[in-house]
């Protein structure tokens, strides 16, 4: 039996989080056509009979601007210390800036490193060979493997790949479990992932959320109270929108994904609260669970 971690890490945007709610087949991490949604690694499991992977979805890594930038840099690149096996996503297409920094990183690991050339649905066939051939040259990868972290394509090859550079081990976590990430966070995350997809320009990365209540009020009802973080008063009013139906849309695309998470009907309480320069606030960050 085999067992390990892989850490799935590139630059922001390209499908990381897809990838990982695509492996275990739920919805863990948030995700958006924005870049840096995901701030905190992410853990999710899959078991399989020739053993069980702990993925782990990173921030995109980016050059930071603020202290949660910083961050969540530090995050991702972390991440590839406890890994296995490293999965490094990029889009097909040649390395640009961001790309080149991290394949320097990459090219210090002495682990296997599985190049994972994401959203082939988007290009035509013929186009991804030259990529490959691209790649082939710049690093010894352990696998080059285009993927759909969207349609599901070619993941299950990737999965079987990756048991061949894992560690003989036992299970880390029961067969069925898909996370070890608490319900409260995973709520947070869903609700500022309608943060991003709803709301535009420098809005979302100013938005954190904070989970007052989550409360099981019977075997069929929870109720969860939220806090929603801005970073400036004039993005309170926006996040609110005209006579509420910002919040009332995020509010009820969030309670959808709760109740689907939870199995539950979800009663969902939001407030919004200005935090001003939070994301460079030590203090601030450090409440938020950004540390
Ligand atoms: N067509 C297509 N779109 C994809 C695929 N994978 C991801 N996307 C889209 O790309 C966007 C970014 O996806 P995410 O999973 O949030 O990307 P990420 O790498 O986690 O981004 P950060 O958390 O910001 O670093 C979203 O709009 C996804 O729907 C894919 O395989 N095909
Ligand atoms: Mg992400």
């Amino acid at each position: 039996m085999k067992s390990g971690f892989v850490a799935i890490v590139g630059r922001p945007n390209v499908g990381k989080s897809t990838l990982l709610n695509q492996l275990v087949g739920e919805k863990l991490a948030g995700v958006s056509n924005k870049p840096q949604t995901t701030r905190n690694c992410i853990r999710g499991i899959v078991t399989r009979p020739q053993g069980q992977i702990v993925f782990l979805d990173t921030p995109g890594m980016h050059t930071p601007r603020d202290r949660l930038g910083r961050w969540m840099v530090k995050e991702a690149q972390t991440s590839l210390d406890g890994a296995d096996v490293v999965y490094w996503m990029v889009l097909p297409g040649e390395i640009n800036s961001h790309d080149g920094k991290i394949l320097k990183l990459v090219r210090e690991l002495k682990k296997p490193i599985y190049l994972v050339i994401n959203q082939v649905d988007r290009y035509p066939k013929p186009h991804i060979l030259p990529v490959l051939e691209y790649y082939h040259k710049a690093f010894q990868f352990q696998e080059m493997i285009p993927v759909s972290a969207l349609t599901g394509e070619q993941v299950d090859l990737l999965v079987e790949k990756t048991f061949e550079s894992l560690p003989e081990g036992s299970l880390l976590y029961a067969e069925d479990q898909i996370s070890d990430q608490n319900v409260r966070f995973l709520a947070g995350e869903l609700i500022r992932e309608k943060l991003f997809r709803y709301t535009q320009k420098e809005i979302p990365y100013g938005t954190a959320v904070i989970i007052d209540e989550f409360k099981e009020r019977d075997e069929r009802i929870t109720d969860i109270e939220a806090t929603v973080i801005v970073d400036k008063e004039s993005q309170k009013a926006i996040v609110i929108g005209k006579g509420g139906e910002m919040m009332k849309k995020i509010g009820g695309m969030a309670r959808k994904d709760l109740e689907q998470l939870l199995g539950k009907k979800v009663f969902l309480k939001l407030w919004v609260k200005t935090l001003p320069g939070w994301k460079d606030s030590k203090t601030a960050l450090g409440r938020l669970g950004y540390q």
